[in-house]
């Protein structure tokens, strides 16, 4: 969106964030002419057109597609940059990066190029923009374990700088049992464990993540609404749920932003925060999402200082990082 927010008077950290979702419609143009791409519209507003999402899978077309214009490092690391000035103008001080190498490596693009291309802007965040930051390599789940397997052996063979693995992309029907072996690799490397969880899928999808992967922060989560008892596991554990409102809204988990279950979340006593997923594709950053909560759903002073302070402490920042912060 154009119109900025006022940022939040606290410090917030970004936990539920795809990099590819911050490649606006603006830089896909200027990288295309760039790399001599052609792209199938003729122009902004005819790209702006296909932004109009009726599920998941809907808006996966696109994000992957629109893919294409990132060739080279430069092109990881434009992107990466604008995403953190805008988030510095947010409010955002911390924030945990996903990237989906494969990807990138279905398109000919080597991990090198994307992971050093996002990586080498974020070594430099916290001087330049104020934002601490980590690197979360995400796995495409309807792709084989077997492909996913071979990615991370070739993450860590580079020593690639990654905090964590995560997985996402279509939910429905590629359950986290499938990526039981990949997360228990991820453990024995030291690395730190997400999964998108309930966004689409169902309750039963979030529990398995748990149990079956071991995850520390559930994506999304917003269906475990549906389950009383998990909702009571989710609170006494503290588990982490990274809510993306206005994605919910416009993926049509929710039909608008008052029926979104946040408020709900935070009066079951859920550890939740607020977060933008994709802001290129959904209508804003993490402030933008904020600004209509609040014009929305109204949010208490109370609730928005305990969104920002989850979303602080449910960071894999170290802890005088979030001291710092708190
Ligand atoms: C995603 Cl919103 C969402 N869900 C699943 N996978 C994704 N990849 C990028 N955005
Ligand atoms: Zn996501």
């Amino acid at each position: 969106s154009d119109a900025q927010a006022a940022p939040p008077v606290m410090p917030l950290a970004e936990l539920h964030l795809h990099i590819e979702g911050t490649l606006e419609p603006e830089l896909i143009f200027a990288l295309a002419e760039r790399n001599g791409i052609e792209l199938p519209y003729a122009d902004l507003d005819e790209l702006r057109a296909r932004y109009e999402f009726t599920d998941l899978q809907s808006f996966l077309d696109l994000y992957y597609a629109n893919m294409a214009v990132l060739r080279t490092e430069a092109d990881f690391a434009d992107m990466t940059r604008a995403y953190l000035r805008r988030a510095a103008a947010a409010g955002v001080r911390h924030a945990e990066i996903m990237l989906d190498p494969q990807a990138h490596l279905s398109r000919g693009v080597s991990l090198e190029t994307c992971v050093n291309g996002v990586a080498s802007v974020l070594a430099s965040s916290r001087d330049e923009f104020g934002i601490s930051t980590l690197l979360i390599a995400a796995f495409l789940r309807d792709l084989s374990e077997e492909s996913a397997l071979e990615v991370l052996e070739a993450l860590l063979a580079m020593n690639a700088p990654i905090a964590g693995i995560g997985l996402d992309s279509a939910e429905v029907g590629n359950p986290p049992a499938k990526f039981e072996r990949l997360f228990a690799r991820a453990g024995e490397a030291g690395l730190r464990k997400i999964a998108h969880a309930g966004e689409e899928g169902p309750p039963s999808y979030i529990i398995e993540a748990l149990d079956v992967l071991g995850v520390e922060r559930v994506d999304h989560g917003i269906r475990c609404m549906e389950d009383p008892e998990l909702v009571e596991r989710l609170v006494a554990d503290r588990v982490p749920l990274t809510v993306c409102p206005l994605s919910n809204v416009r993926l049509r988990a929710v039909d608008k932003l008052a029926d979104h279950p946040l408020p709900a979340m935070l009066a079951a006593g859920l550890n939740v925060c607020v977060n933008s997923d994709d802001p290129a594709y959904f209508g804003g950053y993490v402030d933008d999402n904020f600004a209509q909560l609040e014009s929305v759903l109204g949010l208490s002073e109370f609730d928005r200082v305990r969104l920002a302070a989850n979303s602080i402490s449910s960071s894999f920042a170290s802890d005088e990082r979030k001291a710092e912060l708190l």
